[in-house]
């Protein structure tokens, strides 16, 4: 049975697939359409996949998880690091109709288990040496949690669960095949600003099209080398246009585990790598990296840096092109769909100062007032958006989304926006409940309400305050039945298994927290407390 979603009103898909957005094609085709060339596809290290070879260990994967009964409607938990093995399960489960949750390596029991509540998943695929999958505990977990559970394959696993042994496994009769191109493909993940993670339905046709866009906007081909030093589960680096971009192009993806000068300028040296994508805080590392080793010759081939995910700051992005030789691409986008890009042939003073425009001319995108209406070009408001690659709902979600879309169908992303004249964008602010730590996203709400679990806290509020490096960085105000210590609450927070960046940066006990006319926590009194209270210890 295919997944329920908020699909496209009929008029929209009709008008999609006439103007060619929507062509019909599973997102198997991305690498199908390689499978006899034998060019070098994905580097990990010291393995190497050329598209025939990653289009065959797909193929056999997606055959020994046919063996055991995965079909077309099944979901899936997957959750890997920078590994050979993403690209490889993501193509399986796609070439056997299975829509995975891709968890983010940092995610913990709470991320998790939020997912496969959401989803039941029939298979779950992760890592031995991931802490969560170093025994059989959580994976009895996760089965209390999902009764269809009975699939488990695991990286770095010699025993029955091992993912190496199935994908050694011939083909032979299976015959699986994908889910239909509107229907959901994967879940994406939201940053969200609520309590529980939400899930993003994303179908083929939608998200085949943002990819090929990209690709087209950013000019990949078969001569494109990409680095891959962010989250390769997260939907900048697998879309935009990110390694599936790059297969669709036939270049070639190189894969880092972490974005960090001293493993990716020897690895830009040595592939040869002339294009990467960046969070704003990984470009502040680079930069003073090439000030420290006076030289910038290890990036002498790279010609094009993408920086999203998080607000880049005009004195930043400045620098780039100065001091690290190569070209800035700002890239705005969200898992929900939209993405803006600046253009690589934008003027440089367009490209310091905006987030770009959006990429298809049918996304229709502006800004609004308190009142949900439109207001004129240059004034601040909340972003609206739909259009042929934008969802239509979290998956599950209803009280949520009759929040987030207006009556005509348009997503309310949460950002305070400046629409300019020529169509670009600026993002000037948000207005959800969330923290945007250097592009990782923090939902207050979900934070919160795991701090309230602790048996002597009262009243909790997690706001952001500035940080030069991070942009923002997390601080959580307690009230407590007792004085509680900021290494007891993060010592907590981590006992009940919760992703790294989630943790509050800093602690601030008071005896109340301020509130609004209204009787809301009032945040905006808690941001200026800690900024001045900051202020006055420097
Ligand atoms: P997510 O919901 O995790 O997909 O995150 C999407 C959000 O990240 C957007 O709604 C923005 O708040 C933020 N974001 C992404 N790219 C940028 C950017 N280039 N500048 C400012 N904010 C960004
Ligand atoms: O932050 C994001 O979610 C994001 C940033 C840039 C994204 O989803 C994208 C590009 O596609």
């Amino acid at each position: 049975m295919a997944i329920a979603y908020n699909r496209w009103p009929a008029p929209f898909a009709a008008r999609y697939r006439e103007k060619g957005y929507w062509i019909d094609l599973p997102l198997t085709d991305i690498l199908e359409r390689q499978a006899n060339n034998d060019a070098i596809a994905l580097i990990d290290g010291e393995r190497q996949y050329s598209y025939r070879e990653l289009n065959a260990a797909a193929d056999r994967l997606a055959a020994a998880l046919g063996r055991r009964g995965l079909q077309a409607g099944d979901t899936a938990l997957v959750q890997l690091g920078n590994v050979a093995e993403l690209c490889i399960v993501l193509f399986a489960l796609l070439k056997c109709g299975v829509a995975p949750v891709n968890a983010l390596f940092s995610h913990q029991r709470t991320e998790l288990e939020a997912y496969a509540a959401q989803v039941e998943p029939r298979l779950v695929i992760a890592d031995r040496h991931h802490s969560l999958f170093a025994d059989d505990a959580f994976i009895s977990r996760l089965a209390a949690l999902s009764p269809a559970l009975s699939v488990v394959a695991l990286l770095h696993d010699d025993g029955e669960r091992s993912l190496a042994a199935m994908l050694a496994e011939p083909i032979d009769n299976v015959r699986v095949a994908p889910s239909a191109a509107d229907e959901v493909a994967f879940f994406q993940l939201s940053g969200g600003s609520t309590g529980t993670p939400k899930l993003i339905p994303r179908t083929h046709n939608d998200y085949y099209y943002s990819i090929r866009r990209s690709v087209e906007i950013c000019r990949f081909d078969d001569r494109t080398r990409f680095l891959c030093a962010i989250p390769a589960a997260h939907n900048y680096a697998m879309s935009s246009p990110g390694w599936l971009g790059v297969f669709y192009g036939a270049g070639c993806v190189v894969l880092a585990s972490d974005p960090s000068p001293t493993l990716c300028f020897p690895l830009i040296k040595a592939q040869q790598i002339n294009v990467t994508a960046l969070v704003p805080p990984a470009v502040s590392l680079w930069l003073q990296a090439v000030q420290e080793w006076g030289t910038s010759e290890a990036l002498a081939s790279l010609q094009l840096l993408q920086v999203g995910g998080a607000r880049l700051s005009e004195a930043l992005a400045r620098r780039i092109p100065r001091e690290l030789g190569c070209q800035l691409q700002q890239v705005f986008g969200m898992a929900e769909g939209l993405v803006n890009y600046t253009r690589l042939d934008d003027d440089p003073e367009r490209i310091f100062t905006t987030q770009g425009k959006p990429m298809c001319p049918d996304d229709e995108v502006w800004a609004a007032d308190e009142e949900g209406n439109p207001l004129p070009v240059g004034c601040e408001g909340r972003l609206m958006t739909r259009g042929p690659y934008t969802f239509h709902g979290y998956y599950r979600s209803p009280e949520h989304n009759a929040k987030s879309f207006d009556a005509n169908g348009f997503y309310c992303s949460g950002d305070l926006i400046v629409i300019g004249e020529d169509g670009y964008i600026r993002v000037v602010g948000r207005e959800k409940d969330q923290i945007n730590r250097g592009g990782e996203k923090i939902a207050s709400e979900e934070v919160e309400n795991l701090l309230l679990r602790h048996e002597a806290i009262l009243h909790a509020a997690l706001v952001s305050m500035e940080d030069e490096l991070m942009g923002e960085k997390s601080c959580a105000f307690i009230v407590g039945q007792r004085p509680i210590k900021a290494v007891e609450v993060r010592r907590y927070l981590r006992e009940l298994g919760v992703a790294d960046y989630k943790l509050p940066d800093r602690v601030e006990i008071v005896d109340e927290l301020p509130l609004t006319p209204v009787g809301k926590v009032d945040k905006k009194r808690l941001r200026q407390q800690i900024a001045e209270r900051r202020l006055a210890m420097k």
